[in-house]
């Protein structure tokens, strides 16, 4: 614990600060383990032992078709449900006990929307070059990304709402940064509520796109008190994800198990321009409730 609090200080000090990754259950620990992408259906969840019983297809290079019970956490556990169709990786285990991680609703359709839309991100990222950070009066870029439901989220459902957006990532364990950014978008949810804002949507997308999948984000919210009626938490591709890191002028990367990263919070209009921007970690829910059209 103190060498983390450690390279948190030199972080700070060197212009970013450090959100390390050390108390997930990080696949870091095991490198030598083995990781197979599979496809099936759910037959059914038990929430008690944290089991999920998976009719899978073929996995290439291990085993056939078939049906079988997997290890997998709370939120997976809680967000899945018989008949759901999913793709994750397969984790064999010498005990037994096999785990799947990463797991995403498998739906072709909505990943090739996605897919389509990050492309056509990455180029416009391309296009504009050096000017691809977008400045306070600028018009956001389009993306598609998923929701904390597994649902197609695009950047048009904004369009005639006020929007709150903000990137964090769960795993994030510096009080300070991510948890206490999630604490003040919601406070300003609330406040805005109490104070008749009408057409506000508050939206947090994930720096961590790889660990953060919908059902690890409807987690989240839910021990977040996070109202989804109006905070939509996004995640995706990790390319259309860098691209938007880029597009919004914010630093994150990963130095090993790190992930360092800056801070940004900005306000949209309802015709899609950033209306107000703050830096870091300083700023206040009423600054931003003042901007809000009412
Ligand atoms: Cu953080």
């Amino acid at each position: 614990m103190n060498a983390h609090v450690l390279l948190v200080g030199l972080l700070v000090l060197a212009g970013l600060s450090g959100c390390s990754r050390e108390a997930a259950p990080a696949a870091a620990a095991a490198p030598a383990e083995k990781r197979y992408p599979m496809t099936g259906e759910v037959v059914s969840a038990d929430p008690a032992r944290k089991v999920l019983i998976v009719q899978h297809n073929e996995v290439k290079g291990l085993m056939p078709a078939m049906t079988m019970e997997f290890a997998v956490s709370e939120a997976d556990v809680a967000a899945f449900k018989p008949g759901q169709r999913i793709r994750a990786e397969m984790i064999p285990s010498d005990q037994g006990n096999w785990r799947l991680e990463h797991i995403w609703p498998d739906d072709k359709a909505a990943e090739a929307a996605v897919a389509n839309q990050a492309a056509a991100l990455r180029q416009d990222t391309m296009i504009r070059g050096g000017k691809a950070y977008r400045e306070v009066g600028e018009a956001i870029p389009d993306f598609a990304l998923y929701d904390q439901e597994g649902r197609v989220v695009t950047s048009g459902r904004f369009r005639g709402k006020q929007v709150m957006l903000n990137f964090i990532f769960t795993r994030c364990p510096v009080a300070t940064m991510c948890p206490a950014s999630t604490a003040k978008m919601v406070s300003l949810q609330r406040l805005a509520k109490a104070a008749g804002i009408p057409n506000l949507e508050l939206v947090s997308i994930s720096l961590d796109p790889t660990y953060d999948t919908p059902a690890v984000l409807k987690e989240y919210a839910a021990t977040h008190g996070i109202d989804t009626a109006n905070f939509s938490l996004l995640t995706g591709p990790e390319g259309a994800i860098k691209d938007l890191l880029t597009q919004f002028g914010i630093i994150a990367e990963f130095d090993g198990n790190l992930l360092k990263h800056t801070l940004s919070t900005l306000l949209i209009d309802e015709n899609g321009r950033i209306r107000h921007r703050a830096d870091g970690s300083a700023w206040e829910p009423r600054d931003f409730l003042e901007k809000m059209r009412k």
